[in-house]
Formats: C-alpha cells, structure tokens, sequence
C-alpha cells in the first residue's frame, strides 16, 4: 500500500516534473483503473520498467485480513457473494428464462474478481484464440501469442496420482496452479468410467489447445491449497517497488480530458476519483489503462462521453468519442445443474473438481445435430455478422461447446452444464452519472433458442453420466431435474427455471469494436482498455487464465510502444484493423 502520508500536490508536480524530461529512456506515467485480476498483472509487469511510474486505483479495500478469501473450501467460497467485496449486481429480469433475477458477484476489492472466484485455471482452446486473429480481424491475438502469454502468467505443479503434462503449462509465473489429489472414488471409479462409456473420454491435460476430456482441472491455489490471485501473486511481492502505488478504497469517476489533437483523437490527462476519505481528486498520468473488468469498464467509458450519444445525452453527458459498441455485445455463459444425493459413508470432499469438456457430436446425435444446426442459422439481435459467422464455424468444426463441471460436494454427486459458446448477446449501460450507482445489467440468456436446446441436452446427459452402472454405488435418488423431468420439454422447462450464472461476462469493450489490436480505444490518443471486456467471443474455458494473459500481452505491448505512437494517433489507423 501507498503510505497514508501519499501527498497529492506534490505527487502532481513530479508527473509534469517527469513528463518534461522525456529522453531515450522514456519516463512513462501510467493511471490504471482497477487492481483486479488483468490490472494488477498489467501494472506488476509495467513497473519492471524502472522509468515507468504506475498509480494503481482500486474501489475496494485491500482484503488481506479476509480468511473467506484465503480459503477455498465450499463454505469459504460460499461467503464471498453479498458479502463487503462483492459489488452486488443484479441482472435485469431473464426475459427468456422466467423472468428471474440473477445475482451477478464481482469482486470489488484488490485482486478483483480473482479474490472471490471458484480458482479454476483453465487455458482455452487455440481454435477460440485464433479466431480473434482470424475472424475478429486482430492482427497479433491468437493461440501462439496469447498461450505463451498465459504461460508467463502461471507456476504449475505437478501433484502425485494425477495427469498432467508439463510442457502445456507456464513454471515461472507469479500465479501458483495445483491439482489435488481428490478424496474418495467418486470420480475416479464413477464419473470418468461413465463419460468414456457414454462416448466421452478422458483428458490427461486440457491447457494444450484441446480441452477435450475429463480432468481433474488445477486451480490457481498454493500448494497448501490456498488462493493464489492477483493481489497476492502479482502485487503483493512487488509492494516495494518505488514505482508502483496502488491505492485501494479509490472509486474513479470518470478519465479527464485536455485539448485534442492531430485529427481529433481524445487526449486523456488522467482521471478523476474519489480517494480513501471521499474526497473527490484526480491524478494525472500519460495513459490511462482501464480494468475495470466487463461492467466496470463500460460504466467508466460511458461515464466519460465514450459510447453510443442516445445513451449519454439523456443523462447530460457530452460525447467525447461516439462509439456505439461501449457496453454492448456482452456475453454470459449460463449454466444448469444435475444434483443426485450420495449413497450413505460415501467419501467425495477437498478443493479438487472435474471438467468434463464435449464438442457437439459428442453431445449430440445426428437427429439432433441436424436441428442445432439449423438453430445456429439465426442470429439473436444483437450478434454482429462476424461474431456468428465465427461461431457457426466452431460448431461446424466440433469444437468444445459444453462443459461439465464435477463438484466435490460431501452429500451430492453434482454437475453443472455450461454453455461455452453461447450466441446470445445482451448489453451493461449506465443509467446514471453517479459512479457509485449499479449499471443496468441486460444479459438476454437464452435469447437465442440455440442456446436453450444445447444447454437443455447437456442436461439430460449428465444424467446419462448419473446413471452408468460404474456410477451407481456411489448415489442414492436423483434430487435435480428429478424423476418427474422425462420429456424434451420438460428438460427443457427445468433449464429455464433453473438457469445459473458462471459469472463470466465478457466482451463490452471487444477487440475490433471498442478497442484496436494495441487496446487502444478508438477514437482516443491514450486510453486503453486491459481486462475481460475486451474479449470477442466466450473460450470454451473459465477466463482468468486468458485474463491474466491478456495483462501479461498488453504489458508487452505497452512497454514496446514509444509515447510517439499516443501523440501520432489519428482516427484512421483504427481502420487498418477494422475491415
Ligand atoms: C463468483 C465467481 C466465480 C468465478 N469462477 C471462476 C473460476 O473458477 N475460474 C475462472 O477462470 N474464472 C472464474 N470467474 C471469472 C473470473 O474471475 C473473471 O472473469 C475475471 O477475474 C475478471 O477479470 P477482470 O480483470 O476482467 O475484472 P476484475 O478482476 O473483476 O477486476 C475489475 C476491478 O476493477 C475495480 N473497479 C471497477 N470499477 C472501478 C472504478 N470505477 N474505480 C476503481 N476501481 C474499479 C473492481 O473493484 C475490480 O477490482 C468467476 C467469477 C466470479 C465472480
Ligand atoms: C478501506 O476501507 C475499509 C472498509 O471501509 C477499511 O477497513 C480500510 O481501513 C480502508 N483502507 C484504507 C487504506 O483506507
Ligand atoms: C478452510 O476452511 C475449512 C473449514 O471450512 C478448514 O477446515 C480448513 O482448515 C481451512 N483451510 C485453510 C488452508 O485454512
Ligand atoms: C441474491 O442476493 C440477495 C441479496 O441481494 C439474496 O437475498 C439472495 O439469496 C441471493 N440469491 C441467490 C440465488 O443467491
Ligand atoms: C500470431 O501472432 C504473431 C505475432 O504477431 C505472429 O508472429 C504469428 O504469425 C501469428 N499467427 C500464428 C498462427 O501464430
Ligand atoms: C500457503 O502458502 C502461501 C505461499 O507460500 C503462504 O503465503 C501462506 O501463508 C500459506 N498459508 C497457509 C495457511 O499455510
Ligand atoms: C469533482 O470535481 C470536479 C472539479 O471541481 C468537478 O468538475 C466534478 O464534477 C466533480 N466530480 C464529482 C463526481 O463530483
Ligand atoms: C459488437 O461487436 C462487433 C464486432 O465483433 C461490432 O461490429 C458491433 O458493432 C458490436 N455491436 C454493437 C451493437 O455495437
Ligand atoms: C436422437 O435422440 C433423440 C432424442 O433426443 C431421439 O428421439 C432420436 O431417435 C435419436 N436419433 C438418432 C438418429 O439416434
Ligand atoms: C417435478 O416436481 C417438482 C417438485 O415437486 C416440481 O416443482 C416440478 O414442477 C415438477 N416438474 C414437472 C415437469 O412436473
Ligand atoms: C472509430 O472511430 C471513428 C471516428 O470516431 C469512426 O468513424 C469509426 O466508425 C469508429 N469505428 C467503429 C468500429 O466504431
Ligand atoms: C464406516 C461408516 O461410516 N459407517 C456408517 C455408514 O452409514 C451408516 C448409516 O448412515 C452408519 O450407521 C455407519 O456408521
């Protein structure tokens, strides 16, 4: 942490102090809003530079003292939602699922939703990664770039009993990944017998490109089994360093604005906040890195007159840069669940779950891979051509489309289908000028009837999983969907009902919409964006790990690309990306 002493003023003086003398060796002034998962590792790898200066503003508070974050045992993790470091969210009613509301848990304290999340450390899939390059038209971003990025990220260790290979994974990485070995035989002699006699298979590592298979999937936790997160791993080891601050308790407002130049590209001198006391002050950097993560990033943007004008000018904010794709494309990958209660003495407990990961002619028959086929065909509103393009050829490419996530629940045998690819898109806008109010979540889940009919059929086959001879001395009665949920349509009206979060919403800020392959938002000099919003289209993956790699790539982006590159921006070279 800054010393409480941190003084303002002064500090101001020694930025211009410091952006007056710019030599060879370039002094550079980075602000980034939010210390979560990718911001603290942008900001850790920035400040290897010792003429880089980075100021680090984090809402939350530093969340050292929480044990329930240490911790990642059930009840532990179970007490981060609505809990002081969750922001709380709320969706809009699921118009396509009951009506619910869905709580929608971020992490607001440093580390970010690192600090709060199930730990899962999964590296996606290279056909997800190279379409960013391919389809999404950024140049740079694809499997080679981004997996060697995930690397840097990553410690791997290797656990007795337990498959892995090594080459797959990062071993210099500040975050630590661990598998356990799992307790009982559950998975070992139930489960993984039962996906390869249902036409699964087994995975002995899922990191390579091909998540295909069931694995007992790492964490990012310690070897003692405790969280291993960005304000742990990345920071904390660095808290020395002169030339990273982070201030905690510190909720940004908006970026501020100087004059403009060079064909009109928006130059920011930094931003505005409110520090530990509430006081409202600003602090002023050569660039602004926003990680304010899929909600978080929009609501700054929008809240600073970048976005589309008939959502800014209601609320009296002028616009800086009319971007209409701010806030919009957002994606979320709902789940549903299969829960049958154990046997009595069944021993099945520990941090350690399955993944189970299926492309669609595993999932489906002919029959029914003729019908998603033809579902895939429509796009919901909202979905740009080039994202449904880009999806109908994963499809087509029986690409990984459902995961089956194995919990270690002491009473219950449970799985959670989750859609990995889903094609529905909603939207996170303001609706108010005050920071401090929620944006208004509209996250469309099922929307597209493709989505239903996959997650609806994932459903029925864990109970396939659930019922194979291998798996039945190990449960008693199915508790969800229940014996009364045979039908098509009555799996299908289970989903609906019963529809969940995997808390992973992404793509509001998208490469090639929002920002361009240097994550510079289009239309501004200086302002970048490095979190999970940038992300075009869901991995058939849990995204920290792409996460903390897209921190890891933009740090080297950054740190390679001189001040003269800010000043000669024009609003043209967003094009030379954008076909
Ligand atoms: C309950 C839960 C379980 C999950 N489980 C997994 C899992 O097992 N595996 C996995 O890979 N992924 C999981 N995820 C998803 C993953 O954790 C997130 O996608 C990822 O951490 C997001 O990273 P980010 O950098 O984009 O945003 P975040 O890590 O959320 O960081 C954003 C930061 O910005 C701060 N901020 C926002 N606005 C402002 C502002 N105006 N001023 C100052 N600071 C601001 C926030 O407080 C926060 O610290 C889970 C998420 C949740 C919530
Ligand atoms: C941040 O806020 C929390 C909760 O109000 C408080 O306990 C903590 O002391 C504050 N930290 C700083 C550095 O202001
Ligand atoms: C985590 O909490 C559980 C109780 O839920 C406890 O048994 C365990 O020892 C704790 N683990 C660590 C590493 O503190
Ligand atoms: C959602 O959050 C509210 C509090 O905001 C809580 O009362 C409710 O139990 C939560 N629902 C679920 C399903 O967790
Ligand atoms: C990925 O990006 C890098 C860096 O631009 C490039 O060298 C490489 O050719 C790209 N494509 C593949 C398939 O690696
Ligand atoms: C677990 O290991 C980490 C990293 O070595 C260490 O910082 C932490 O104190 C350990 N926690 C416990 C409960 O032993
Ligand atoms: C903070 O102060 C500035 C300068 O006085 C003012 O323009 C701005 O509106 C204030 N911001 C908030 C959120 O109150
Ligand atoms: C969504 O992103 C695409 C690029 O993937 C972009 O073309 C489109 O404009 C965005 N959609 C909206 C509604 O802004
Ligand atoms: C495919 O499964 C459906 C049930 O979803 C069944 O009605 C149909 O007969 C099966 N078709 C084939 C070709 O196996
Ligand atoms: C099955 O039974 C449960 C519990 O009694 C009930 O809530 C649900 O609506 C029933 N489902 C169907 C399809 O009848
Ligand atoms: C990027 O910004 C320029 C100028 O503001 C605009 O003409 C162009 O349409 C923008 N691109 C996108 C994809 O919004
Ligand atoms: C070894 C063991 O834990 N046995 C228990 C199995 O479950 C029955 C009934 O629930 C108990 O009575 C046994 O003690």
């Amino acid at each position: 942490m800054a010393p409480s002493s941190f003084h303002h003023t002064l500090f101001t003086a020694s930025i211009l102090l410091l952006s007056s003398c710019l030599s060879a060796a370039e002094k550079i002034t980075y602000v980034v809003v939010g210390g979560g998962t990718a911001g603290l590792a942008v900001a850790t790898r920035l400040s290897e530079n010792a003429d880089n200066t980075v100021i680090v503003l984090e809402a939350g508070s530093d969340g050292f003292d929480n044990t329930n974050i240490k911790n990642l045992t059930g009840p532990s993790i179970q007490a981060l939602p609505g809990s002081s470091v969750d922001y709380n969210y709320h969706s809009e009613p699921l118009k396509f699922a009951a009506n619910q509301v869905a709580n929608m848990t971020r992490g607001k304290v440093l580390g970010g939703s690192s600090a709060v999340n199930g730990a899962l450390f999964t590296h996606p899939s290279k056909s997800d990664l190279d379409a960013w390059e391919s389809d999404f038209g950024a140049a740079g971003w694809n499997w080679t770039t981004l997996s060697a990025a995930i690397d840097s990220a990553e410690h791997f260790s290797t656990t007795a009993r337990l498959a892995s290979t090594e080459s797959f994974h990062g071993s210099n990485g500040p975050i630590f990944v661990t598998q356990r070995t799992p307790t009982g035989d559950v998975w070992t002699k139930g489960v993984i017998p039962a996906v390869v006699a249902t036409g699964g298979k087994e995975s002995t590592d899922q990191s390579g490109g091909d998540p295909t298979g069931i694995w007992y999937s790492p964490k990012a936790m310690f070897p003692n089994s405790t969280r291993s997160y960005s304000a742990n791993s990345y920071y904390l080891p660095n808290a020395g360093r002169s030339n990273l601050q982070v201030h905690v308790n510190s909720t940004v407002s908006r970026i501020v604005w100087g004059q403009s130049q060079n064909g009109g590209a928006a130059v920011a001198t930094g931003v505005e906040y409110f520090d530990a006391d509430g006081k409202n002050t600003t602090v002023n950097g050569d660039r602004v890195i926003l990680s304010g993560g899929a909600f978080g990033t929009p609501q700054i943007l929008e809240l600073s007159g970048i976005g589309n004008p008939d959502i800014l000018k209601p609320l009296g904010i002028s616009t800086v840069v009319n971007l209409p794709a701010v806030g919009e494309n957002l994606s979320e990958q709902p789940t549903s669940r299969y829960i049958a209660a154990l046997a009595p003495n069944i021993s099945n407990a520990g941090v350690q779950l399955t993944l189970n990961f299926e492309s669609p002619r595993n999932l489906l028959n002919s029959t029914e891979w003729d019908k998603a086929h033809e579902l895939i065909q429509t796009a919901p509103p909202g979905l740009s051509d080039t994202a449904h393009k880009a999806l109908i050829k994963l499809f087509e490419s029986d690409a990984p489309i459902i995961e089956f996530m194995g919990f270690p629940n002491p009473a219950n045998l449970v799985f959670l289908p989750i859609l990995l690819h889903p094609m529905s898109r909603g939207s996170s806008h303001i609706v108010s000028t005050d920071v401090k109010q929620a944006p208004k979540f509209d996250l469309a889940l099922f929307q597209s009837p493709f989505d239903l009919y996959i997650l609806t059929k994932a459903t029925a086959r864990a109970r396939r999983f659930a019922t194979q001879d291998s798996v039945k001395p190990f449960v008693a009665a199915e508790i969800a969907p229940g014996a009364n949920v045979t039908s098509d349509e009555q799996f299908e009206t289970f989903v609906k009902n019963s529809v969940g979060l995997s808390y992973h919403p992404l793509g509001t800020a998208a490469l090639g919409s929002v920002v361009n392959k240097d994550l510079r938002v289009n239309g501004t000099a200086n302002v970048f964006v490095v979190d999970g919003s940038i992300i075009p289209m869901q991995p058939a993956a849990h995204p920290s790990a792409l996460i903390y790699g897209i921190g890891e790539h933009a740090a080297t982006l950054l740190k390679a690309a001189p001040l003269s590159d800010d000043q000669n921006q024009h609003v043209r070279r967003f094009f030379e990306i954008h076909v």
